[in-house]
């Protein structure tokens, strides 16, 4: 029997998908594009998940697109575009709207898409080794999976036309310098590092979680005075929560909170 190219495992409170084609550095071949589909349903579907850890297998995290799989039978290269709407599109559409932290532990070379779908993440953690690249060009391709939105609002302008035009690798470290990822830790601290991070978020106060992602995210397309009256209404939300009143109550207490584990509130 055939290797799932997908691995998932759940720990308490939260879920890791693991891309596993190792051989081929995790690229996405379209058996590897339909379990991942299937995984992130799952994920999103699981009222238990409080957080999400996507990393893989082997030296690499992704090295993107499977391009044995993108010349046609006559040897001619697929015209694109109908692929990402297939799959990548409403894959980052995904992983962006989940209700809950999704943290990159990237332990290796992370390329083209896999680059993107890393950087799609809320939390980026990079082993020391690993690298970052907008490999599109090199292949006459454009970046995708979000990476022309993502990079000029994560390193401003200069820095992401430079790594789009040139395709050239990003180490970690500067990567992290940059503000690009979170942290970079020590090649085998890493996965220790993001289960960690994960744990952290599935004991904490999902409501608030939730709301803060959201606040971040429109506020790309916010003025000030428009985040403000959604800070408003995310704050009125947050305040309904069972976790809110914990949180008070423990705070007054000098005891440590118990939140309640619930996204309903
Ligand atoms: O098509 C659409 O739907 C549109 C969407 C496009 C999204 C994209 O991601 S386009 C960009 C695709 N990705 C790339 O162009 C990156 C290709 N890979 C590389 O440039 C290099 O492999 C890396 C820089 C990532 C790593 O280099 P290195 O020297 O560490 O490893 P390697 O020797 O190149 O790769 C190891 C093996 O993995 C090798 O196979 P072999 O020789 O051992 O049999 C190599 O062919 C294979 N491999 C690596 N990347 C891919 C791949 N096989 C298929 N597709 C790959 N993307």
């Amino acid at each position: 029997m055939q290797e799932k190219t997908v691995l998932v495992e759940q720990r308490s409170g939260y879920s890791v998908i693991t891309l596993n084609r190792p051989q081929r550095l995790n690229a996405f071949s379209q058996t590897m594009q339909g379990e991942l589909k299937r995984a992130i349903e799952a994920v999103e579907g699981d009222d238990e998940c409080r957080a999400l850890l996507l990393t893989g297998a082997g030296r690499a995290f992704c090295a993107g697109q499977d391009l044995s799989e993108r010349l046609a039978a006559d040897g001619e290269p697929m015209v694109l575009g109908d692929a990402l709407e297939a799959f990548y599109n409403p894959f980052i559409r995904k992983l962006r709207a989940l209700p809950f932290p999704v943290i990159a532990a990237v332990n290796g070379v992370a390329a083209g898409a896999g680059a993107n779908v890393a950087l799609a993440c809320d939390i980026v953690i990079a082993a020391r080794s690993a690298s970052f690249v907008q490999a599109f060009v090199r292949i006459g391709l454009v970046p995708d999976c979000g990476g022309t939105w993502v990079l000029p609002r994560l390193i401003g302008p200069a820095r992401a036309r430079a790594l789009a035009l040139t395709g050239e690798a990003l180490p970690a470290e500067k990567a992290e310098a940059w503000g690009l990822i979170w942290k970079t830790v020590d090649d085998d601290a890493l996965i220790e590092e993001a289960h960690t991070i994960c744990r952290q978020f599935a004991a904490a106060p999902a409501v608030a979680l939730a709301l803060i992602k959201r606040a971040l995210d429109e506020s790309w397309d916010n003025d000030l005075d428009a985040q403000l009256d959604l800070e408003r209404e995310t704050q009125r939300e947050a305040s309904l929560s069972a976790d809110y009143a914990e949180g008070v109550r423990a705070f007054l207490e000098k005891r440590a909170p118990v939140f309640a584990h619930n996204r309903g509130g």
